[in-house]
């Protein structure tokens, strides 16, 4: 079996390890299943080769022998489904674990991106830093119900899953802007990830092309 993804050429975070290849290299990682990467500029991610692998030019993409997959939770799914003992064998524990997956990308990630809307996307706006306050309390919101959820447990339900891999992937998203931090129990859940031997190797190697 031969596996390539693709990440950027140089990511922006310049090595945090946030872009989205680090989730699925992650994954990848805990399955010990080796892979290649393809690197793409921001130029070759809008041209027609890579377009036909994603339709919207983002990285990563898979590609397995034959088998050519976008979407990190796709992907991520996939590698699990087929690959790494990362979804639970006991079906009603498997559609648990799942929901926690969609959990990540539906249910908490989209209002930690807003902070990178109204920083980047709207940051000259006159409204933006008005409007900033709002979007942070948003993720506290959603953040402190996580955490309550989480309590003391080690991960979201029984064993770690394909369902932590990503909610900590996407918590990670929430450390920059100190939020994260504010949630004791929830930060030591995502150093819990990070402390993961699979974890470590995914972020050596995307640091090994991004740092600079
Ligand atoms: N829903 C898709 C998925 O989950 O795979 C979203 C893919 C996506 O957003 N890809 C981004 C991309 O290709 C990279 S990961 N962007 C280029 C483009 O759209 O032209 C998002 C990302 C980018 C940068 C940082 N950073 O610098 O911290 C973090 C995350």
């Amino acid at each position: 079996m031969s596996i390539t993804i693709t990440a950027f050429e140089r990511s922006p975070d310049g090595g945090k390890g946030l872009a989205r290849d680090t989730r699925v290299r992650w994954a990848l990682e805990e399955a010990g299943l080796p892979y290649e990467v393809r690197l793409v500029s921001p130029r070759a991610m809008k041209e027609p080769a890579h377009m036909r692998l994603h339709p919207f030019g983002q990285i990563p993409t898979y590609e397995e022998d034959g088998l050519e997959l976008f979407e990190t939770g796709a992907i991520v799914f996939h590698i699990a489904e087929h690959h790494a003992d990362l979804l639970p064998r006991n079906a009603q524990a498997r559609a648990r674990a799942i929901t926690w997956m969609f959990a990540a990308l539906n249910s908490v990630e989209p209002s930690i991106l807003e902070i990178v809307t109204v920083k980047f996307l709207e940051g000259d706006q006159p409204w933006a830093k008005e409007r900033m306050p709002l979007v942070q309390d948003r993720i506290r919101q959603r953040l402190q119900l996580l955490a309550a959820r989480l309590g003391d447990a080690d991960w979201l339900d029984g064993a770690f899953s394909a369902g932590d891999l990503l909610m900590v992937s996407v918590l990670l998203r929430s450390r920059p802007s100190g939020i994260l931090d504010e949630f004791p129990t929830l930060a030591a859940y995502v150093a819990r990830g990070e402390a993961r031997p699979a974890y470590q190797r995914a972020f050596a190697a995307q640091l090994a092309i991004n740092a600079a």
